[in-house]
């Protein structure tokens, strides 16, 4: 039986708590930073939608032709039936996959997670009318919570497309590839999509685009403090920035205040004092390259098994077997 009712192992109580204590940690660091993933409440995960039909955006077009390419070889190669998806969103590109298993054989089960609801149930119901013969299983949570009630059995490949990777801090991606790593046995399969060093003012337009998307979406965690922690945020009062690392290879986003200002979140009772031209950082966005994935699969416990990239060479997949 088929559910487009995810199951979410959270209370709306934890989720309001953990969002607190991340506000608290990050607004009151110096620089003031925020966990990207609080950007997609509803309307976050639509203007994200609508970044990646951006001219400016290439990542989504470059990740689906890989897979329009590679899905059946990568299918082949595997045989999964069940896929995992973290950070499923719509799930839009996980269908050539999903297509591939079908012509392979037939997918069995296809397990979509996502911090928001609203993305998963839309994924998750027109995945049953498209998809019938498909056992879903929609989890609402981050990585952790996912990988932690991860259904067991079946041939299963863990899915993390998109460079949603490069939004991790580098001194946590090797223990969070060492989770995935412990939640599948040795011999199954991950599927790791990555962003690729380049040409610093064509990653720069990406995260800057000229219809002000990006500035949107950049914005909206603002939004979601004020709402879900009652903060006062003058959201119109902060610029979006985007700027490219050259010596670390990522993009950083932020927000500038264009004025010093006091905000307060009513809970927990928390003044934010920001001087005029302060940045709070939002995302972090690494660009990676070959060697460096290689070594950091092999660190944690994979063999790379396949490198698969688009004609351009801006994206990368990989295909990691666990050892
Ligand atoms: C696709 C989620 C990884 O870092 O490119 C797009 C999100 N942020 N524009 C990325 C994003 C700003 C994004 N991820």
């Amino acid at each position: 039986m088929n559910s487009v009712e995810p199951l979410d192992h959270r209370s709306e109580s934890d989720v309001t708590r953990e969002l607190l204590a991340d506000a608290r940690i990050g607004l009151t660091d110096s620089p003031k930073w925020l966990p990207p993933k609080w950007f997609y409440d509803a309307r976050g995960s639509e203007l994200f939608e609508r970044i990646t039909e951006l001219p400016e955006y290439y990542q989504t077009r470059a990740e689906y032709e890989i897979l329009e390419r590679y899905a059946l070889d990568i299918v082949e190669r595997t045989g999964v039936d069940t896929l995992v998806e973290l950070g499923s969103g719509s799930s839009y590109k996980t269908r050539l996959l999903l297509d591939a298993m079908r012509k392979h054989g037939a997918p069995k089960r296809f397990v979509p997670s996502d911090v928001s609801r609203s993305a998963l149930r839309g994924a998750l119901s027109a995945l049953s009318a498209d998809y019938p013969e498909l056992e879903l299983h929609g989890i609402v949570g981050d990585f952790a919570t996912t990988l932690a009630v991860l259904p067991t059995g079946g041939e299963r490949m863990i899915a993390l497309l998109g460079g949603t990777i490069g939004n991790m801090p580098v001194e946590q991606r090797g223990g969070f590839l060492g989770e995935v790593r412990s939640s599948l046995v040795r011999g199954e399969w991950f599927l790791l999509g990555t962003d690729l060093v380049k040409d610093p003012s064509r990653l720069c337009r990406a995260y800057d685009d000229s219809a002000g998307v990006t500035a949107e979406f950049n914005r909206n965690v603002l939004h979601v403090l004020n709402r879900e922690l009652g903060a006062d945020f003058p959201v119109e009062e902060f610029e979006h920035r985007a700027r490219y690392e050259q010596g670390r290879e990522r993009i950083v986003l932020a927000l500038r205040a264009r004025r010093a200002m006091r905000v307060w979140l009513r809970v927990p009772e928390l003044a934010v004092e920001l001087a005029r031209g302060e940045e709070i950082e939002t995302e972090m966005s690494a660009k990676f390259r070959r060697g460096g994935v290689e070594a950091e699969l092999e660190a944690a416990g994979f063999e790379l098994a396949g490198w698969y990239t688009d004609e351009a060479g801006d994206f990368a997949v990989s295909l990691a077997r666990a050892r």
